[in-house]
């Protein structure tokens, strides 16, 4: 006989027995205690399933979680059987989505009446990373396809045009800390769409979203321009103000704002906290990166 299997689930008890009953589990599962957590919407039932075990002594406890492994049904038959894979095999946490509130749960994202199984993890670390995986029907193949998407410290849900099409917005984790220190600044809005094997960068659909953004970085600037303290905060809302306009097309009016601050000594090195590059070093590395990541083109 196993052992009865810990359940976590976010519907009714009822449904994740039946869900369980259903979908059985891998081969090999019954010596480890699995907990499985689903979502139904509709013929669709997706089930998220990993081995959770505390670890550590005393005062030094951890839950660790680890196989983590999607399933996916639909008309009771399945579509879908697979773990998540690196870099989640271990380490990672589930991570109530901002999508759906759950670990796992369904949603429409793209407005085609087909809701997609969106599972987030998130991997550990300082405000860092929460991967979301999105699983989309395939009608013509009759198959499940999942993409995946790094938001890095993550992201919030929104509709702009209220069109169904979600998008996901968060910022550009390629530039934590360039230039300056993790918590020193902020970093140029992101947007994604989802589609079917992936996620797409949209930020460049979105000017108003954008502008409004770089405003907000300006209106940063002008606060922190003053301080002793200056260049890492200066550094930290110029370059995504930069970046910003480039993504608009206006590229030279953000790299004015920069050369005006490198002219009144906003960016010379005036302490021992502050970090390269300074003055017109700054700007020439700025260009660079901005080159590189596909902003300045
Ligand atoms: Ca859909
Ligand atoms: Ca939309």
């Amino acid at each position: 006989m196993s052992r009865p299997r810990r359940l976590t689930t976010f519907g009714s008890l009822a449904s994740a027995a039946i869900a369980i009953g259903a979908l059985g589990l891998p081969a090999g599962a019954a010596a480890q205690e699995r907990t499985v957590e689903t979502a139904s919407s509709g013929a669709v039932t997706a089930a998220l399933s990993y081995i959770k075990r505390t670890r550590g002594e005393g005062g030094f406890r951890f839950v660790e979680f680890r196989d983590f492994r999607v399933r996916i049904l639909r008309s009771g038959q399945v579509l879908y059987d697979k773990a998540i894979g690196k870099p989640c095999e271990q380490f990672c946490t589930p991570a109530e989505s901002a999508l759906t509130g759950k670990h796992v749960g369904l949603r429409d994202l793209n407005g085609d009446g087909e809701p997609e199984a969106l599972v987030d993890l998130f991997t550990g670390g300082s405000s860092c990373c929460v991967f979301v995986y999105a699983y989309g029907y395939d009608a013509a193949a009759n198959v499940y396809r999942r993409a995946r998407l790094d938001t890095g410290a993550g992201f919030v849900v929104r509709d702009y045009g209220g069109d169904g099409l979600i998008e996901l917005v968060g910022d550009d984790f390629r530039f934590r800390g360039l230039f300056t220190c993790g918590a020193c600044g902020s970093r140029p809005i992101r947007i994604w769409h989802y589609a079917l094997t992936r996620f797409e960068v949209v930020t460049r659909e979105f000017p108003a979203k954008v502008r409004s953004h770089a405003g907000r970085m300006k209106r940063i600037y002008e606060r922190v321009r003053h301080r002793r303290d200056a260049p890492v905060f200066v550094k930290g809302a110029l370059t995504p103000y930069a970046a910003d306009l480039c993504l608009l097309d206006r590229c030279r009016a953000g790299f004015r704002l920069v050369r005006l601050a490198i002219r009144r000594g906003e960016l010379n090195r005036r302490s021992d906290f502050d970090v390269s590059p300074h003055g017109a070093a700054y700007l020439r590395a700025l260009k660079r990166f901005l080159r590189r990541t596909g902003y300045l083109r």
